[in-house]
């Protein structure tokens, strides 16, 4: 009887033992720079989870594209082989078609425009629609409006930019909206970028400045042109196997923690983009802020016209008009 018992309570103290030790370990990358507006995001993810989840979950962070390019983690994120991922949607539409609409270009007025889009039941949406393709996409962050930098000319019209050859996104709004203002579209994982930008595989390309400035751009760009030609989200991502296992608190712990690391990231992106303009000057880029953005719209109009058909003009309207 004594004996039995003590085992029991052997056995018990072991099992609570290992309970308060037992820590799984996942992985999220991004494909820019640890200092910066994704690098703050993941970071405050992973102190977030870890805190939240009394250490039971540890996430380990990767930068610069260590693990891959963003279509890359994307993949892995699906199959499996890595549980999250933080990524803008550049390649999202590969694998989440309803994605693609958000990659319109002129589409969102401002910031608080395209966050309360995302924030709202139009990105909610959105966010749901992941699951059937084995993600559960956690929360909207940002990247940022994308303005555009080459090594050959100032851009200040869209006939600028007529034959410039520029790195884009693998993305099929992106590349179809280039084409439009007569660019030559090189679309390329993030990680190759400044080689080709440096060796002159491409003349330019466009990301938002906490991009530009992270990936110091600036060391290959002499041009760069305040375009916001397209607004650029992110996200976070999990294998929706690996969410579901989660008891339900620590699902609610993941979402809390993603949404806290997206509060954190556009903050970040806030201040790049109030600081960024006089940086890159400092650092030698010639700045065009007060370029005619009605110049840039207008020469979209046939590709626009082509999208308004693809997505639906009341989709397009649903977005525009929120307020
Ligand atoms: O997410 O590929 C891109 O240009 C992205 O904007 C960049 O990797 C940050």
């Amino acid at each position: 009887m004594q004996l039995t018992k003590l085992a029991l309570g052997l056995g018990l103290a072991m099992g609570i033992m290992t309970t308060a030790l037992a820590q799984t370990t996942m992985r999220i990358s991004i494909s820019v720079a640890q200092n910066s507006h994704q690098g703050v995001a993941i970071d405050t993810f992973a102190k977030e989870v870890e805190k939240r989840t009394g250490g039971r979950y540890k996430i380990q962070t990767f930068y610069n594209g260590a693990l891959g390019g963003e279509r890359e983690s994307i993949e892995a994120v699906q199959l499996g082989t890595q549980e999250l991922a933080f990524s803008s949607t550049g390649p999202v539409p590969n694998f989440v078609p309803e994605a693609k609409i958000l990659d319109v270009p002129f589409l969102f007025r401002d910031k608080a425009h395209a966050r309360a889009v995302l924030d709202g039941p139009i990105g909610q949406e959105l966010l749901a629609k992941f699951d059937a393709k084995g993600f559960k996409a956690l929360a909207w962050a940002e990247n940022g409006f994308r303005h555009m930098t080459n090594s050959k000319r100032d851009v200040r019209t869209p006939e600028d930019l007529k034959g410039l050859k520029m790195r884009t996104m693998e993305n099929p709004v992106h590349i179809a909206a280039y084409k439009g203002f007569g660019i030559i579209t090189t679309p390329m994982a993030f990680p190759e970028v400044f080689t080709a930008l440096q060796q002159g595989t491409v003349d330019g390309q466009e990301n938002p400045l906490p991009v530009i400035i992270s990936a110091k751009f600036d060391q290959v760009q002499k041009h760069l042109s305040l375009t916001g030609h397209v607004y650029s989200p992110a996200l976070f991502v999990m294998n929706k196997a690996a969410f579901d296992k989660l008891a339900a608190a620590d699902k609610q712990a993941f979402i809390d923690a993603a949404k806290e690391g997206a509060r954190l990231n556009r903050a970040r992106v806030d201040e790049d983009d109030a600081k960024g303009v006089a940086d890159l000057r400092a650092k030698g880029m010639t700045v065009i802020d007060d370029l005619d953005k009605s110049k840039f719209i207008a020469a979209l109009a046939p590709v626009n016209a082509q999208f308004e058909k693809d997505f639906g003009k009341a989709n397009l309207d649903r977005i525009r008009n929120y307020k």
